[in-house]
């Protein structure tokens, strides 16, 4: 039986580093986009919405709201090492030398994007803007720092 046990702990471990080291590198460059597009789609319909552009209703603003804060968690998880060079790509190599201050910029996002789905929720206009600045400071943040101005060919 410990034999057994042990010989499918092997094959898993065999099956899930084949997994891992399967995953194309690029296939993480597709997914962060994806996410940052989701992200930048609604953040603009909320900016749309401050700016009288667009009129949503509570529910849509809430909806945009927590898509931006749903990517804001879920779209680091696409920063895999080696995928700084991948076609179609913007990350500087940069992200994955000073990955702890790659780190903090991720953190402040994900700190700033709450305050805009509570903002959203709560039907204050001026309140949906200090929380809209916070979250597009934080993006800015790590675009001066991290994003080449240039799709890596
Ligand atoms: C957006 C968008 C970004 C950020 C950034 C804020 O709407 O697509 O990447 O805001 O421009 O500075």
């Amino acid at each position: 039986m410990k034999t057994l046990l042990l010989g499918v702990a092997v094959i898993g471990a065999l099956v899930a580093g084949t997994a891992q080291a399967q995953v194309p590198a690029d296939r993480s460059v597709v997914y962060r986009k994806a996410g940052f597009q989701m992200m930048a789609n609604h953040f603009g319909r909320i900016n749309a919405h401050i700016k009288g552009e667009r009129n949503l209703t509570p529910a849509q603003l809430e909806l945009s709201a927590q898509v931006v804060d749903s990517m804001a968690k879920v779209v680091y998880d696409g920063f895999i090492e080696g995928t700084d060079q991948s076609k179609g790509n913007k990350a500087k190599p940069e992200i994955w030398k000073e990955w702890a201050k790659f780190k903090d910029a991720q953190a402040k996002l994900q700190g700033e994007t709450p305050k805009l789905l509570a903002a959203a929720k709560g039907g204050d206009k001026a309140a949906l803007q200090a929380a809209f600045g916070g979250v597009g400071g934080s993006c800015k943040n790590c675009h001066d720092a991290y994003q080449s101005k240039e799709v890596i060919q």
